[in-house]
């Protein structure tokens, strides 16, 4: 464990992991500094804590000479590594980790990690169920919501920690070490941080890293990507796929999950496609990596069907809305790339009205033409990514230009009929016009629950 007494610590970005991260710090007895590009005015509900904690603060930039008088510094996941002052520190031979790596330095228990470009979130809070109705201690954050330093304190030697975990954590990694680690696919996203595809999916790639062959790495057989990354795992890799029976792990045959632990072994049916609660095939390639995590976790299959069977929608993951005048609205608002929008395309067979836009992350939007001709009737564009959009789309499906989410919501739910699909899936991340996509997906939320108001609907 490393020592922290005494120890100058920078902490960058006072978002919900550095504030954690600052705190956890500060208890420890390090010498913390913050800084954050945000102004005081910005940062006026966090400051008055810290600095009552004895946690310097340093607002409106990064300067670098707060930098250059550090022991140690760390990152919080949102501030890009070529950032100048970070850039000019690392060459100065000062250790930068993320919030990720210094939690995982102090966590106690076992690790299970879940990263993916697609359904980290719902795999994520899908195993906190099925290891907590297998009675097993579990805690669970990650990039769902919950800074890992805030797992520390709870963490025992029995507990498991089940993380999600982001390609931007991950690469700040060193000694993060996963008992088991799960990719669920690796698909573009995050262009804009990464530069490349492969950037991106090396940074993935660190979620094994550290692993050696007592741990296990759960890969997605039906993803190019994301199986490539076996030829280079230590740990015994264990498969899932929709298609095919995998030597070891999870696939679908006959209408069930099945699962083995090895070639030759026993094959258990763990659950019935029809009692998967959630909608879209992208839904049951998490529930395998989930019934491989768990399996190998030593939940027994009972309690990860019981937890599969109670399991809800995650909010702003395909999550249903409501039905006015017959039409289904849908949010999915977490849809923040090409990839997720296809997914949730691809979860209605037809007669889809689609909300696409936000700001832009270098994505190329014209792989989702095939899908948009089969099952869409118009896309409604919005934020300042929508004459990228346009420009890919046009020719492919009626385009509408609407600019705001409310205008948006408001042409496709007239334009829609009964037995359509109102659906927000934008491709897009949100802080063009929002805070965060939770809070776009609020904002759906909240205009569509008014729509049950209105009185004019054009196909009422
Ligand atoms: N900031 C700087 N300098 C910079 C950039 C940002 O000071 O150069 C400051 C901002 O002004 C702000 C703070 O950094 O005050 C924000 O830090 P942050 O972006 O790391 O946000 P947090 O609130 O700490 O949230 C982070 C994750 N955010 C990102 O990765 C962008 C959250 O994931 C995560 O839930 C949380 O830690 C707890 O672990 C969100 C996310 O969008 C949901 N993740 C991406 C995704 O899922 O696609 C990776």
């Amino acid at each position: 464990m490393m020592e922290l007494k005494g120890k100058k610590v920078l902490v960058v970005g006072l978002g919900k992991s550095g504030l954690a991260a600052a705190l956890f710090l500060r208890r420890r007895g390090a010498q913390v500094t913050v800084s954050d590009v945000r102004s005081a005015e910005a940062l006026a509900r966090d400051i008055p804590a810290l600095l009552e904690e004895g946690i310097m603060v340093e607002t409106g930039g990064h300067g670098l000479l707060t930098f250059r008088r550090q022991d140690l510094i760390v990152v919080s996941p949102g501030v890009p590594l070529d950032t100048p002052e970070l850039v000019q520190v690392r060459n100065f031979g000062l250790p930068v980790i993320g919030e990720l790596e210094l939690a995982a330095r102090f966590l106690k228990g076992r690790l299970m990690a879940i990263t993916g470009s697609n359904g980290k979130t719902t795999t994520t809070s899908l195993l906190g169920e099925i290891m907590e109705a297998a009675g097993l201690p579990t805690l669970v954050g990650g990039n769902i919501g919950v800074p890992v330093v805030a797992l520390i304190d709870e963490s025992t030697e029995n507990s498991w920690s089940v993380l999600e975990v982001s390609s931007f954590q991950l690469e700040t990694t060193d000694q993060f070490h996963p008992n088991i680690a799960v990719i669920l696919n690796i698909t573009p996203d995050h262009l804009d941080r990464h530069g490349t595809f492969e950037n991106y999916a090396l940074a993935k790639e660190r979620i094994f890293a550290a692993q050696t062959t007592a741990d296990s790495l759960v890969l997605n057989a039906d993803n190019v990507r994301a199986s490539a990354a076996a030829a280079r795992s230590a740990a015994p890799v264990y498969w899932f796929s929709l298609e095919r029976r995998v030597p070891q792990g999870a696939w679908v045959e006959d209408g069930f999950v099945v699962f083995r632990a090895a070639k030759g072994t026993a094959e258990e049916r763990v659950i019935s496609l029809n009692n998967i609660p959630l909608k879209g095939e992208h839904n049951v390639e998490n529930v395998l990596a989930a019934v491989c995590a768990a399996r190998l976790a030593g939940a027994p299959a009972e309690s990860i069907r019981m937890a599969v069977e109670k399991f809800k929608a995650v909010e702003h993951r395909l999550e249903y809305v409501a039905t006015l005048n017959g039409v289904e609205f849908y949010n999915d608002s977490k849809a923040t790339n090409v990839d997720a929008t296809a997914k949730a395309i691809a979860a209605f067979p037809a007669g889809i009205h689609l909300i696409l836009g936000g700001k832009d992350k270098n994505s190329d939007y014209t792989q989702l033409s095939q899908l948009l001709r089969e099952r869409v009737r118009a896309v409604y564009t919005i934020g300042s990514a929508a004459a990228k959009i346009e420009s890919h789309l046009r020719g492919v499906v009626p385009l509408h230009s609407c600019e705001t989410l409310q205008k948006a919501v408001q042409a496709a739910a007239s334009a829609a009929h009964p037995g359509e699909v109102v659906l927000l899936a934008p491709a897009c991340s949100s802080f063009d016009q929002f805070e965060s996509y939770e809070h776009r997906g609020r904002v759906f939320k909240e205009i569509v629950n008014e729509g049950r108001g209105w009185k004019v609907w054009q196909n009422a």
